[in-house]
């Protein structure tokens, strides 16, 4: 089957659609840059967060409203990673549709949740569960502005590992204002009290694993899809089946009037 005869399979805007696009992305584009999205709730630091992390501290613009409204790329040549800020989502239709979209061609998705908003929201826990199904290792879970509630961070950070013990995601705790401290600085105590290291490390691991998330993502992909195409084919034998059934009633039927008919002359 070519694609576009695969792709009518799927209803458009379903998620085995995007799926199958997904795919063959991937499969069409093996040299393309890593992509690495920064993905979450409007203001709770997406674009702070790239800035420290890339050590550019006005590459993204940050501030306490909504600030970031379209998808924004670094493009890190010598190592052919794509660093994206998006939109924060809850703030504008549109803004929540464009940081989709960004989503929808990630590697690895860093979902940005600050502390001071407490626990996880539905709409949070809905993404962790959909992006933790076919590649377990695409999305890690930061917990921002750590400095803001140094007091109770033990609490929340357990209270939110318990809401996410389903699911097999990362979780880091960090902030990101004092490692920009620490680059200014060059302070130590600063660099340890921002805990970027842990993240540092994981990031390190999934750039040098890169051909093999993509091989994991093809195949849990592949999965999925067969498995949607397995129920596709089942739904559509049920069909024939009773379809089957009831021209055969009917046949049964004909051959029985006319049979009473033919006897009644
Ligand atoms: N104290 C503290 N403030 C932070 C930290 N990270 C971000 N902020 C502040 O939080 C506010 C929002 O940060 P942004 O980086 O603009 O947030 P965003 O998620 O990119 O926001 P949108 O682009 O609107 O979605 C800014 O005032 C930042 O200075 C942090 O680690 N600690
Ligand atoms: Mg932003």
């Amino acid at each position: 089957m070519n694609k576009s005869n695969l792709r009518k399979v799927f209803e458009k805007n379903t998620a085995n659609h995007e799926k199958l696009i997904r795919l063959e992305n991937i499969l069409d584009n093996q040299k393309s840059p890593f992509k690495i999205v920064v993905y979450g709730k409007y203001n709770h630091g997406k674009s702070t967060f790239l800035n420290a992390w890339l050590n550019q501290s006005e590459l993204f613009n940050t501030s306490d409203k909504r600030e970031t409204v379209i998808n924004q790329k670094y493009f890190d040549q010598e190592n052919n990673i794509a660093w994206i800020d998006t939109p924060g989502l809850d703030a504008h239709e549109q803004d929540d549709a464009e940081a989709q979209e960004a989503v929808k061609e990630a590697d690895i998705i860093l979902l940005v949740h600050d502390i001071i908003s407490g626990e996880l929201d539905e709409k949070e826990l809905k993404m962790i569960e959909s992006f933790s199904m076919t590649n377990k290792q695409k999305l890690k879970l930061l917990l921002t502005k750590i400095d803001q509630n140094e007091d109770n961070l033990p609490l929340i950070i357990n209270n939110i590992e318990n809401q996410i013990n389903h699911f097999p995601v990362k979780l880091f705790p960090i902030s990101p204002i004092r490692y920009q401290k620490y680059s200014q600085t060059s302070i130590d105590k600063w660099k340890q009290a921002s805990r970027f290291e842990a993240l540092q490390i994981e990031i390190q691991k999934s750039i040098s694993d890169r051909d093999d998330l993509r091989k994991q993502e093809i195949m849990g992909l592949c999965d999925d899809l067969t498995l949607a195409l397995n129920s596709k084919k089942k739904a559509a034998s049920d069909i024939i089946y009773s379809m089957t059934q009831q021209i055969e009633t009917k046949q049964n039927n004909c051959k029985r009037d006319a049979q009473n008919k033919f006897n009644s002359l």
